[in-house]
């Protein structure tokens, strides 16, 4: 009775959730450097920036570092994301769709920045499954004054084998000055359930049967 309690533990350790130590990004261009351009201005619809799909109304604008003088740097490479550039209305969005496994743990993050002005600014990120049920949702506002503020984190599980990212401009009064930077999305996988509970309840299956017709050995 106790071998047979020991290797039911050890199998349910083995099916345990198992942390990620070294994941990659599962977005692609996250970081805004396709492509390599000093500006350029997508309205809904556009499919110029690789990797995303753009929707709304009004105007997004890609950026490369020194284009203008005085906006901040991208936190990340030489490229980055502006909303509402130019005082066109807020709304815009970007999504990405990625591979995610069932049960999964994932983890975005990304930085927000503000260029010129005090206005109320901000950005909406959600996760949907694939039949779009909200998975997880934060609002988040940059740094009170120019620049970057610290790394926003959402943690989310997936549900499905893909899930899409959305990322929207919920600016309430942008003016012609002030403008909401976006760079470094990326989402990482936290933990995977592995292996799977199917081959969990198969795996302690057989060690039941295994040790039912293992002979025990008498002293
Ligand atoms: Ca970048």
């Amino acid at each position: 009775m106790k071998r047979q309690t020991f290797s039911l533990f050890s199998v349910a350790l083995v099916c345990s959730i198992i942390p990620i130590a070294h994941a990659q990004n599962l977005l692609i261009n996250g970081s805004f450097e396709q492509p390599n351009i000093t500006v350029n201005y997508f309205g809904s619809g556009s499919d110029g920036l690789p990797g995303w799909s753009i929707g709304g109304t009004g105007t997004i604008g890609l950026i490369q570092d020194k284009t203008y003088g005085d906006i901040p740097y991208a936190p990340d490479g030489i490229q980055q994301l502006i909303f509402n550039p130019g005082g066109t209305p807020p709304g815009m969005f970007i999504d990405q769709t990625f591979s995610t496994v069932p049960g999964s743990e994932y983890e975005l993050t990304f930085m927000l920045g503000r260029y010129a002005g005090d206005d109320n600014i901000a950005l909406r990120a959600e996760m949907f499954s694939s039949s779009n049920d909200l998975l997880a949702t934060t609002d988040a506002g940059p740094a009170g004054a120019d620049g970057y503020g610290s790394a926003q984190v959402l943690d989310f599980f997936a549900t499905d084998y893909s899930t899409r990212l959305q990322l929207t401009d919920i600016s309430s009064s942008p003016s012609f000055f002030t403008d909401l930077l976006l760079d470094n999305v990326q989402v990482y996988t936290i933990s995977v359930p592995e292996p799977t509970s199917i081959s969990c309840l198969v795996l302690g299956g057989l060690v039941l049967v295994a040790h039912r017709r293992l002979p025990i050995i008498k002293r």
